[in-house]
C-alpha cells in the first residue's frame, strides 16, 4: 500500500459563484472564500477543489474559459487569488484548481483566431469539418441539447462542441495545443497551487474517423467515439511527464463514461497518469425516465452493487474518489435520504457515514456538510443552468414530453439544486449576499444554516467534522479492505473494513423501517460514530436512517 497525503485527505468543493459574496453584487467571489477559510478549517478538510475562477463569459458558469491566466472579473483579481492561496496555505489547506481543457470559450483568443480563416495558424487548435450532404458532419449530439456541430459562416465549416456552442472542443491531436496547455499548467503550478481537477478529461481524444454514433436522434449521447478515446492515456502520460511529475500534486480526472478497467489506467498506482478519477455510474442510477430527467430515488441494491464493484475493483491497483455531490448533481438528501423534518438530519448523517467510511478520498460539496436539500422552482424562469433551460425547450418543443410532465423531473434533477447559495445564517439571503443573489436562495435557509449548526453539538456539520477527524485517526478507514454484507437487502447498506487485525463494521439503514440487526460479538466493539443519541449494542436494532461504525 502506497501512502500519500492525497489518499489521507478530505476534499471540499467550492462553487465560487454560490459560496460567499463579499461586495453585495449577488455573486460569490474570492474575497468571500478567503473570509470563510476558518469555517473550513473548523470542519477539518485538507484540500479545496475550486470550480473555475478564470475569465469567462459565463455561458456555463466558468466552464467556458476565455483566458486561463486571468481571474474572472466578477470574482476579483489575481491579487485576491494570491491572498486566498496564501491564507489557505497558512491554515494548512491545499488548493486544487479546475482545469477545463477539453474545450475553451468561443471568446478565447485562440478560437477567435481559429474561426477567422481556414489558413489561420490557430485553425487546427479546434475541430473543423465540412458538412455532409448539406448537414452536420455526423450525428453526434451536444450534452446540452442539439447537434454537437455548429456551422460557422465565415469559413463555411462546422466546429465541434460536445457541450454548448460557446464551448468549442480543442483539437488534442495538435501538438501545439498540448504544448500550450502544459505551459499554462506549469505556470499555475509555479504559483504554488496543489493540483488539478480535470474537467471531462476522458473526452479529449476523439476517434479521428468521426463515425456516426449508434444512438441517433440528435438528442444528447453519441459520446461513444469520444469517451476514453484512442489516445487519451498517451496524452495524460505526456502531461504527467511534462507537468504533473515535476510537483507534488493531487489530480482527479472527471471521467464521464469511465469503467473500472479504464480507471485502473487513469488512476494507476504507479502514478503515470492521475491520482484518481470521478466515475459516474452511481450518480446515474436514478436517471432515465426521459434522458437523465426523472423523479426516481437512487435504488439501494444497485447502489451497493456499484460502489462495491469500485471498492473491490480498484483496491491495491488504483485509487477511488468518494462522492455523492458536486455542482452538477442534485442534493443527495433529496435523492437518497429524506426531506421530512424528523429524518432529514438523520438521513444526511446516514449518507455521510456510508460514504466516508469507504476506501478512497472523500469529497464534500459546499452545503452537503449542512444537509442542504434540493430547492423549490416555481417555473422554468427560476432555472439559471443552460442544461436545464435547453433541455426544457428541446424536449417540449419537439413534442417528446409535455411541459407538465417534464417540469417535476427537471426540478428533481436540475444542476441548479446544487447551485443555490450557501446557507450561512438565517438573515436575508441566508447571509450569502447583501444584494440580490444571482440565483434564488433555497427557502429552507432559516431551518438549515451554518450558524445554527455550528452551535449545536448534534448537527450535521458536527457529524461531518467527526467523520473527517476519524479518518485522520484510523488508518483502516483510509487503507483497509472492503467487504459488502447483505447485498440483497433493500433497506440496509452494511459493510466491513479490514486492516491488519482490525475490523470496522459500518451499518446504515436507508429506510424508515426499524430493522433487526445482528453481528457476531457486536457487544465487544467500540462505537466510533453513530447518528442517534443512544446506542445499545446488546439489543441491536437499526432504527429509521440509523447509521454507525464499530471498531473491533
Ligand atoms: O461536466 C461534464 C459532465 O459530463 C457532466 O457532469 C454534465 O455536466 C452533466 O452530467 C450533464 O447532465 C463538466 C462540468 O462539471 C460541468 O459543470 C460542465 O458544464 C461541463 O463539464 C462542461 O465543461
Ligand atoms: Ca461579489
Amino acid at each position: 500500500m502506497n501512502k500519500t497525503w492525497w489518499k489521507e485527505s478530505v476534499v471540499y468543493q467550492i462553487y465560487p459563484r454560490s459560496f460567499c459574496d463579499s461586495n453585495g453584487d449577488g455573486i460569490g467571489d474570492l474575497k468571500g472564500i478567503t473570509k470563510k477559510l476558518p469555517y473550513l478549517k473548523e470542519l477539518g478538510i485538507n484540500v479545496i477543489w475550486l470550480s473555475p475562477v478564470y475569465q469567462s463569459p459565463n455561458d456555463d458558469n466558468g466552464y467556458d474559459i476565455s483566458d486561463y491566466e486571468n481571474i474572472m472579473t466578477e470574482f476579483g483579481t489575481m491579487a485576491d487569488f494570491d491572498a486566498m492561496l496564501a491564507k489557505a496555505h497558512s491554515l494548512g489547506i491545499k488548493i486544487v484548481m479546475d482545469l477545463v481543457v477539453n474545450h475553451t470559450s468561443d471568446e478565447h483568443k485562440w478560437f477567435i483566431e481559429s474561426r477567422s480563416s481556414k489558413d489561420n495558424p490557430k485553425r487546427d487548435f479546434y475541430i473543423w469539418k465540412d458538412g455532409k450532404d448539406g448537414k452536420e458532419p455526423n450525428n453526434w449530439g451536444s450534452c446540452f441539447s442539439g447537434s454537437a456541430w455548429q456551422y460557422d459562416e465565415t469559413t463555411g465549416q462546422y466546429y465541434l462542441h460536445l457541450f454548448s456552442k460557446k464551448q468549442p472542443d480543442l483539437n488534442w491531436e495538435n501538438e501545439k495545443v498540448r504544448e500550450e496547455v502544459y505551459a499554462m499548467m506549469n505556470r499555475w503550478c509555479k504559483k504554488g497551487i496543489d493540483g488539478f481537477r480535470m474537467d471531462v478529461i476522458s473526452l479529449i481524444s476523439k476517434d479521428q474517423s468521426f463515425p456516426d454514433g449508434p444512438t441517433n436522434g440528435g438528442l444528447y449521447g453519441s459520446f461513444e467515439s469520444c469517451v476514453n478515446g484512442p489516445r487519451v492515456h498517451e496524452y495524460l502520460q505526456e502531461m504527467n511527464k511534462k507537468v504533473l511529475s515535476k510537483y507534488d500534486l493531487m489530480t482527479v480526472g472527471e471521467c464521464a463514461g469511465v469503467t473500472v478497467e479504464e480507471a485502473k489506467k487513469y488512476a494507476n498506482s504507479a502514478g503515470t497518469e492521475l491520482s484518481m478519477v470521478f466515475q459516474f455510474e452511481h450518480t446515474a442510477l436514478d436517471n432515465g425516465e426521459t434522458m437523465k430527467w426523472s423523479t426516481k430515488r437512487i435504488p439501494l441494491v444497485p447502489l451497493k452493487e456499484n460502489l462495491t464493484k469500485w471498492q473491490k475493483g480498484l483496491n491495491g491497483v488504483a485509487w477511488n474518489s468518494l462522492y455523492f455531490c458536486n455542482h452538477d448533481q442534485p442534493r443527495i438528501v433529496s435523492r437518497l435520504g429524506s426531506e421530512k423534518d424528523e429524518y432529514r438530519e438523520l438521513s444526511a448523517k446516514c449518507i455521510a457515514t456510508c460514504l466516508h467510511m469507504m476506501q478512497g478520498t472523500p469529497y464534500v460539496y459546499q452545503g452537503e456538510e449542512l444537509g442542504m436539500t434540493n430547492t423549490v422552482f416555481k417555473s422554468v424562469d427560476d432555472f439559471r443552468d443552460l442544461e436545464s433551460i435547453n433541455a426544457y425547450h428541446e424536449l417540449t418543443e419537439n413534442g417528446i414530453i409535455s411541459p407538465e410532465e417534464l417540469f417535476p423531473k427537471l426540478c428533481h434533477q436540475s444542476r441548479d439544486n446544487a447551485r443555490t447559495p450557501m446557507q450561512w445564517d438565517d438573515s436575508e439571503n441566508a447571509g450569502f449576499t447583501t444584494g440580490k443573489p444571482w440565483i434564488n436562495v433555497n427557502p429552507n435557509y432559516k431551518k438549515i444554516n451554518a450558524k445554527e449548526q455550528l452551535t449545536r453539538e448534534d448537527s450535521v456539520f458536527n457529524y461531518y467534522k467527526k467523520l473527517i477527524s476519524l479518518r485522520k485517526e484510523h488508518e483502516i478507514i483510509v487503507y483497509g479492505d472492503y467487504e459488502l454484507l447483505l447485498p440483497d437487502d433493500e433497506d440496509l447498506f452494511v459493510y466491513l473494513r479490514r486492516l491488519n487485525n482490525n475490523t470496522i463494521l459500518v451499518a446504515c439503514n436507508f429506510s424508515e423501517n426499524t430493522r433487526n440487526f445482528d453481528y457476531n460479538d457486536i457487544g465487544n466493539g467500540r462505537v466510533l460514530i453513530n447518528n442517534y443519541k443512544d446506542i445499545n449494542l446488546n439489543d441491536m436494532k437499526l432504527r429509521p436512517f440509523e447509521a454507525f461504525a464499530i471498531l473491533f
